[in-house]
């Protein structure tokens, strides 16, 4: 049934199109066009799946200069009083230095990299929404994934709405219902653009699955909105 489900939801998603449109300083924008306005989730909240915002060559060029020049380092999590190191890196970047507390433990944001304004200002054209930082994760390989979760924490408020970029593997990311179990699975690619509004953090959990299928490395760069 649920199988089902999921399939009628992929067989409704619409495709991606090339075309060719004006973008905002009039240059022309070669890219996949998609119907940004189409929700994946069924209900209790709303994802945008905007497709690439970038060319490959682009999207290349980011992961590679994301690798060389973000702060990573590997993440702590407290979980019953047990200190556990992810293999997984992540990095926390800001307009001030927020602190940034989940899984027990706090970040202190860093100022912004010449390459995080570009891609947060592409973000904030795309989306029509501004953002004050950027929590970045990077998986090595399909060994590593995220585990369920929603980015409920206070200091995002209530109805938060936060922009997901990818660059490189190519993953399946996952949502799943918190009551009815429903999942929905969408690809994210590399130079693509997703975003998760609404009640989507109240009602829904969403991971990145791990496989066995992916050797090489993604970033992922989620832009959110500190409120307090
Ligand atoms: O890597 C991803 O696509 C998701 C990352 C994520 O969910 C998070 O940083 O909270
Ligand atoms: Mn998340």
């Amino acid at each position: 049934m649920l199988l089902n489900r999921r399939l009628a939801k992929w067989a409704t998603a619409p495709a991606d199109t090339a075309c060719a449109r004006l973008t905002k300083n009039g240059k022309m924008d070669l890219f996949n066009s998609r119907d940004i306005d189409f929700n994946y989730l069924p209900y209790d909240g709303t994802v945008n799946y905007y497709g690439l915002v970038t060319s490959a060559d682009k999207a290349h060029s980011y992961l590679t200069t994301l690798l060389e020049h973000i702060a990573w380092k590997n993440d702590e999590a407290r979980i019953f009083g047990k200190l556990f190191i992810t293999k997984r890196k992540a990095a926390w970047y800001g307009d001030d230095a927020y602190a940034y507390s989940y899984s027990n433990a706090t970040k202190q944001a860093l100022p912004w990299t010449p390459e995080l304004i570009e891609l947060k200002t592409l973000v904030e054209e795309r989306t029509g929404t501004t953002f004050n930082s950027c929590l970045l994760n990077l998986y090595h390989n399909g060994d590593e994934g995220m585990a369920w979760h929603s980015d409920d924490e206070a200091s995002l408020g209530k109805n938060t709405t936060i922009a997901s970029l990818s660059f490189g593997a190519e993953r399946k990311f996952m949502f799943r219902h918190k009551q009815t179990k429903q999942t929905v699975s969408l690809i994210l690619q590399s130079g693509s653009l997703l975003v998760m509004k609404g009640t989507t953090q109240t009602n829904w959990l969403h991971s990145l699955p791990k496989t066995k299928k992916v050797t090489t490395p993604r970033v992922n760069l989620t832009f959110r909105t500190i409120v307090v």
